[in-house]
């Protein structure tokens, strides 16, 4: 799925299962209106086609991969090791509550980086926010955007009234 011909983010995941979850990370890059294209390849179901799917994404000119996957969770780290584009990496819920995806994900050696973020609904989230963030080095328009959407999440939490 892309959602314009040059993204600038690539989202993948190791399994179709994740993307009720990583589907999070898209709808928030949408909102920002940074173009942006979703796969599906796995770190050991498809060793071949992830390794050459990312060699080409220099090339392509896309800036930031967000990587989800569950549990014996190396996909992000797979990427990683491929590119030098920063690579965030999404654990996701799993039989032990993602709690491998995250060690798995998180524990990569030095040398190869991945910027690991939480389990879940709140790694997506964040996964694309940080891409977004990353991406207003060089996009201005998002520094402002990204100011706003604190705004607007910071209005809402003080609007909040308890029964
Ligand atoms: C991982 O295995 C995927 O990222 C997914 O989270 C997990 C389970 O995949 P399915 O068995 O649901 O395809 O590779």
């Amino acid at each position: 799925m892309t959602t314009e011909l040059n993204p600038l983010v690539a989202i993948l995941m190791g399994s179709k299962s994740d993307w009720e979850i990583m589907k999070f990370a898209s709808d928030l890059l949408t909102e920002f209106k940074i173009a942006h294209e979703v796969k599906v390849l796995s770190a050991h179901r498809t060793p071949i086609e992830t390794a050459t799917y990312i060699a080409e994404i220099e090339s392509r000119k896309i800036k930031v991969v967000i990587a989800a996957a569950g549990g014996a969770a190396h996909l992000a780290g797979v990427c990683a090791a491929h590119t030098i584009v920063p690579v965030l990496g999404v654990p996701m819920t799993s039989t032990l509550n993602g709690l491998d995806s995250l060690l798995s994900t998180v524990q990569m050696p030095a040398g190869i980086p991945v910027g690991t973020l939480a389990i879940g609904k709140a790694g997506a989230i964040n996964s694309a926010l940080l891409a977004v963030a990353i991406l207003a080095h060089v996009h201005a328009d998002l520094i402002v955007k990204l100011k706003e959407y604190r705004k607007q999440q910071s209005e809402k939490i003080l609007k909040e009234h308890l029964p």
